[in-house]
């Protein structure tokens, strides 16, 4: 039996006694105990009917038993889909019934919503919980701790990850065991990752920075991992002095750096800072210098591509660029598919292992975004140097970045322009000091007496609270082109804080 992702990242382990994951709770979960925890899982979700190619959709808190049924879902040949907690229950309609799963596993404190949104689809609800009471981890304490692992290829799907679109429906990013297994690889080498390590992990789980960037390097080093629920700034300081990495958005950098017990001194242990998923900005990059003595490694990823780009371990980490093409990836710069003059500005294209296999029952959107040659076209802009570095300099896609999540304006002006009494709107992101972009909405009102407030509570359900406008601009017509394209960049302008 082979299984590309569970043999390179969990079987290793099965006599392995060192610290995999250092809860909150003070418990520490052994590589061997977490090998043995993910089988009690894969049996608990083949006794639910879950087969291999099925979908588990997970909306659940960061928990050692949430990693767990990662590796359950890999060692079982499932579809891994995990979903950002702060989906609201019409966010989560849409994912169920988009990917139509065979198991939903929620928090404990949602089985409720889950079950009635699952009952007519007759999709089976298992739950998870901080109290280990949840009935997936109850039913896996009695399961036997081995498991038959499923036959599982290189291009088998082991996960699909939805990321939100410019049309404002969400795509699912169908991820193979190979996408996952090469991009992890070569994380794991260039960033020079071994099992003397610690990572302090403060990310989510449900996007690919802390779910594949961080635990799938770990788990090829063997490294361990203080897992942190949340960000808390006085837990990662405390931290700090007994880890060597730290992963994060470039929040967590503003928020360290504007605490003053943040020092070289309390850095001196910690041999590598990653930053990704939103633009860091040059001044916190020297900041963090002239503060700590280290340069922060930025490097470039997607949910369709895994890492694209990485600033080198050894060699110059240069601020406002995101490093060199990573080990079997390719780069290109292009003008509608041409590639531009080095140094010009393009769009950026990659291809190689660590590309997705296009979206789920998405065939147009995919050949629309992945190009029958491999290249996918990720809607950032960016410039190529002579030798070959990357900067990005802007998005073509209408894309705000907050705290690292990915927010597509269309989504939200589409739950707007629903509400009675607006007749359009245009969203649009401004500088925020903590989260680098924040949402705000102008909106153009049919009925006068709706206030912003009234709108507020009226998204309040349909929208994950990282989606709601902090800002709602009234005016009485929204900036236009002479083609009479909304004009969201005088409206960044004039509402720029
Ligand atoms: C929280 N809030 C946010 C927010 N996070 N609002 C906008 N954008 C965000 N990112 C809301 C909260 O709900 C709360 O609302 C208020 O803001 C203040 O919350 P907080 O306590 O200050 O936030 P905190 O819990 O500290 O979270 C901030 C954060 C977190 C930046 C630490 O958002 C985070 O961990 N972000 C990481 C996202 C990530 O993992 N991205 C990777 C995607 S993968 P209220 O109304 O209650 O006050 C990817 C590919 C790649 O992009 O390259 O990696
Ligand atoms: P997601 O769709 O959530 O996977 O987010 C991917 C997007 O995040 C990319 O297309 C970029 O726009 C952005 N991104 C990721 N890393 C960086 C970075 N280091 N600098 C600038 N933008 C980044």
């Amino acid at each position: 039996m082979t299984n590309t992702l569970y043999d390179a990242l969990f079987a290793p382990h099965a006599q392995n006694q060192a610290a995999f994951l250092e809860c909150d709770d003070g418990s520490v979960v052994s590589y061997a105990a977490f090998v043995r925890r993910a089988a009690q899982i894969a049996n608990v979700l083949t006794d639910a009917g879950v087969a291999a190619g099925d979908r588990i959709v997970i909306q659940a808190p960061k928990l050692a038993d949430t990693i767990a049924l990662y590796g359950a879902a890999v060692q079982t040949g499932a579809v891994y889909l995990p979903l950002n907690t702060a989906y609201t229950e019409a966010e989560l309609s849409y994912f169920i019934g988009d990917a139509s799963p065979a198991l939903v596993i929620c928090d404990a404190k949602d089985a409720t919503a889950v079950s009635r949104l699952c009952a007519d689809q007759n999709i089976k609800v298992m739950t998870l919980d901080i109290d280990r009471m949840g009935s997936l981890s109850v039913a896996a304490n009695t399961a036997p701790d081995t498991f038959n692992t499923v036959d599982c290829g290189p291009d088998d799907l082991a996960a699909l990850l939805y990321t939100s679109g410019t049309t404002g429906r969400s795509k699912g990013a169908m991820l193979s065991h190979k996408n996952l297994l090469s991009n992890a690889k070569v994380l794991t080498e260039h960033w020079q990752i071994t099992a003397s390590d610690r990572l302090i992990h403060a990310l989510p789980i449900f996007h690919t920075h802390g779910l594949f960037v961080a635990m799938n390097t770990c788990l090829i080093a063997g490294a361990s991992i203080r897992f942190i629920d949340r960000f808390d700034i006085d837990l990662i300081l405390s931290e700090i002095p007994q880890s060597t990495m730290l992963m994060g958005v470039p929040t967590f950098y503003t928020r360290l750096l504007s605490d003053a017990r943040f020092t070289r001194e309390l850095c001196a242990g910690m041999r590598l800072f990653v930053s990704g998923s939103a633009p860091l900005l040059a001044e916190t990059h020297t900041a963090f210098e002239t503060r700590t003595g280290q340069k922060i490694l930025e490097r470039y990823g997607m949910t369709e591509t895994n890492m694209i780009t990485s600033n080198p371990f050894d060699g110059p980490r240069v601020a406002g660029t995101v490093g060199y093409p990573l080990a079997g990836t390719q780069v290109v710069i292009t003008d509608n598919g041409t590639p531009v003059p080095q140094g010009d500005i393009g769009v950026i294209e990659v291809k190689g292992d660590n590309v997705f296999q296009g979206y789920w029952n998405m065939p147009e959107k995919t050949r629309e975004e992945l190009r029958s040659n491999g290249f996918f076209i990720t809607g950032d802009l960016g410039t190529m140097g002579a030798d070959g570095r990357i900067s990005i300099v802007g998005r073509e896609k209408d894309m705000i970045i907050s705290g690292g999540y990915n927010i597509y304006p269309k989504e939200i002006e589409d739950v707007l322009n629903d509400i009675k009494g607006i007749s359009e709107s245009a969203v649009f992101g401004v500088a925020h000091p903590d989260f680098g972009e924040a949402v705000i909405a102008a909106v153009v009102l049919e009925n006068q007496s709706l206030t912003a407030d009234a709108i507020a509570v009226h998204i309040e359900l349909l929208l994950a609270n990282f989606k709601q406008p902090r800002q709602f601009i009234m005016l009485d017509a929204l900036p236009r082109n002479t083609m009479g394209k909304v004009q969201k960049n005088v409206l960044r302008y004039e509402y720029a804080p």
